[in-house]
C-alpha cells in the first residue's frame, strides 16, 4: 500500500477530491500553508493499492492547473527605513505529489 501526499492550489482541491471519491478512493484533506507564499493550500492524503497509485496521479493531473501568482513578499529598502512592496510573479505548479510506501495499514 502507498499514501499519496498532495499539495495542490486551494481552486483544484475540490475537483481532484470529487473525481477520487467518484472513483472510490478514500481521501482525507487537509488546509495547509506554502512555506514560500505563505498562502493557503490543500494537502490531499488517499491511501491506496501500489497498482492504483497512477490512476490517483492521473486525477490529479487533470485536474491541477499551473497559475502565475503575483505577490508583494519581496521589498525595497528605501532611504529613512521605509520600504515599499516590489511585485514578484511565481508559477504555483499544478501540484507537488510524494508517494510514500506504508508499513501497515490498521483500522480500528
Ligand atoms: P509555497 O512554498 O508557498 O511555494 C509556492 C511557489 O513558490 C512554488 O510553487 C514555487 O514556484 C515558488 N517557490 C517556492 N520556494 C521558492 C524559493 N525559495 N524561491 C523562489 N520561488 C520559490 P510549487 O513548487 O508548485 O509549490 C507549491 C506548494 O507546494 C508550496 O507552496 C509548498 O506548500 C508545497 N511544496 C512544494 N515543494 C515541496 C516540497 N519539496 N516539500 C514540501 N512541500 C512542498
Amino acid at each position: 500500500m502507498k499514501l499519496v501526499v498532495a499539495i495542490v492550489q486551494d481552486q483544484d482541491a475540490n475537483n481532484v477530491i470529487e473525481e477520487l471519491m467518484e472513483k472510490d478512493f478514500r481521501v482525507t484533506k487537509l488546509a495547509s500553508t506554502g512555506g514560500f507564499l505563505k498562502a493557503g493550500n490543500t494537502t490531499i492524503l488517499s491511501g491506496v493499492e501500489d497498482h492504483k497509485v497512477d490512476e490517483v496521479i492521473k486525477v490529479i493531473e487533470e485536474n491541477c492547473k499551473t497559475r502565475e501568482i503575483t505577490t508583494s513578499l519581496l521589498t525595497v529598502t528605501m532611504p529613512g527605513d521605509t520600504y515599499i512592496p516590489y511585485p514578484l510573479e511565481v508559477k504555483v505548479g499544478g501540484a507537488t505529489v510524494f508517494v510514500l510506501d506504508i508499513e501497515k495499514h490498521i483500522k480500528i
